[in-house]
């Protein structure tokens, strides 16, 4: 059973580790070469996944990709029996060794941009994939990310479009994008966020990653009627502030929008055209919260994660939002005070742990990519991708018995770790496509 709205949540990869590859995020880069715990970095992706669950909320995964890519580094040119690839990339360029390695692909929030049929001309489910051309070891993901989408949601009431290619649309996908309305079956208004018009040179130290030609191909691919989309541009200062993507300075979930007071340009002028769209789509007001930087500054902002909370409604239509730990800190305590006392529908506040995420810059938020579905398109998805508790079970059990407990850079260059990735993948692809029945 559907409530309308379907998480899908990345499943943590073997291979999870701190690259420093991501420049502008600054945990990403900060926590460079920092030893990692990838079953530890599993298991609380998958804790967030049966909390979410039992709040009535339907959750999906999808699976990691293939780390080391050993295809990519020998489109990269280094030849050989798999063994000698790896050592030889690692060997000669330890950085574009490392782009081959990273097991980002579980902050699925970046896998694509998903628009419900009820916003669509053609009544379809349309998602685009997200290219990530921004950041090399991003841009591998899309490729395996196309496939799965197809096999997640096959047939007639989905379209899985191939993700953009020209280098002028760099696309992150549903980080930097919202949709509000009154509930997930009715009509939606849908925010792009962009951090570079195009027109102008970016900031070279912290390249602003959306590009606008990219949200406008989305939105003319997915059918959205330009009554239904607003386009609003980032403020760079928040950028090299640190907020890499829209959901760490913004959130939203059916007509509620929270964001903070820096986050677009012209923020006022921007925010009142957001209103008055949303109050001709829908006949209601937007229920519109602004975090004054009096409050919260950008860089808490930033530290906390605040807005990378998951803002969800339960099976008894109550608002939850779902904070990182790291969201337990003075400044960000009291602006969740102030949610919880303002009048606005949120119910309640749950916190999770999902620090080995968040030191690479990724919140429970990014964890997850939201497909608003009809019941009868929830049940045309592969139910192989549908979680139920003994489905979690089994996905625990495989992870402690495949993933390292601890992981250093350096280790990332042994050819076991790349055996004993391609055996864990392999067993859960069988798991997957075996419809979970044990063997
Ligand atoms: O693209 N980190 C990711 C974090 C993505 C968070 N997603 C959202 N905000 N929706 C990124 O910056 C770090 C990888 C490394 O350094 O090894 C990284 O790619």
């Amino acid at each position: 059973m559907s409530n309308g709205e379907v998480n899908f949540d990345g499943l943590v990869g073997p291979t999870h580790n701190y690259g420093g590859l991501a420049a502008g995020n600054l945990r990403s880069e900060e926590n460079r070469y920092r030893v990692s715990h990838p079953r530890a970095a599993a298991l609380q992706g998958l804790a967030k996944m049966r909390l979410v669950m039992a709040l009535g909320i339907p959750q999906g995964f999808i699976p990691p990709q293939t780390r080391p890519n050993i295809d990519i580094l020998r489109k990269l040119g280094f030849t050989g029996p798999d063994r000698s690839v790896l050592m030889r990339a690692a060997a000669e360029n330890f950085n574009l060794f490392l782009t081959a390695c990273s097991a980002s692909s579980m902050w699925v929030a970046n896998a694509a941009t998903a628009t419900p049929s009820a916003d669509t001309t053609d009544g379809r489910v349309h998602l685009t994939p997200a290219n990530l051309l921004s950041h090399a070891h991003r841009s591998y993901e899309a490729a395996q990310t196309f496939e799965f989408l197809r096999q997640i949601f096959p047939g007639s009431p989905f379209i899985v479009h191939t993700p953009l290619s020209e280098p002028g649309q760099r696309d992150e996908g549903a980080a930097n994008h919202m949709r509000l309305c009154m509930t997930h079956e009715g009509p939606g208004l849908h925010l792009f966020v962009y951090g570079d018009p195009g027109d102008e040179p970016g900031s070279p130290e912290f390249p602003a990653r959306q590009t606008l030609a990219a949200s406008q191909a989305v939105a003319r691919l997915h059918g959205i009627p330009s009554e239904r989309a607003v386009f609003l541009r980032q403020n760079p200062d928040v950028i090299r502030a640190g907020v890499f993507h829209n959901d760490v300075i913004a959130m939203s979930h059916l007509n509620v929008l929270i964001c903070h007071q820096d986050a677009y340009v012209r923020q006022d002028e921007a925010l009142s055209e957001v209103r008055d769209k949303f109050y001709t789509l829908t006949g209601n007001p937007l229920q519109y919260t602004e975090i004054s930087r009096s409050r919260l500054s950008v860089e808490q902002a930033v530290e906390s994660y605040f807005f990378n909370s998951q803002l969800l409604t339960d099976a008894e239509g109550r608002m939850i939002l779902i904070c990182p730990e790291e969201t337990r800190m003075p400044a960000a305590d009291r602006v969740v005070e102030q949610i919880r006392q303002e009048d606005n529908p949120v119910f309640e506040v749950r916190y999770v742990p999902v620090r080995e995420s968040m030191l690479n810059g990724g919140g429970p938020a990014c964890l997850r990519l939201r497909v608003p579905v009809t019941q009868t398109e929830y049940a045309m998805i592969n139910p192989n991708y549908l979680l139920d508790d003994k489905k979690l079970n089994r996905l625990e059990d495989w992870v402690r018995r495949h993933y390292r407990e601890e992981l250093t850079a350096e280790e990332l260059r042994s050819y076991e770790l790349f055996q004993e990735s391609r055996r864990a993948l392999d067993e859960l692809m069988q798991m997957i496509n075996g419809g979970f029945a044990r063997v």
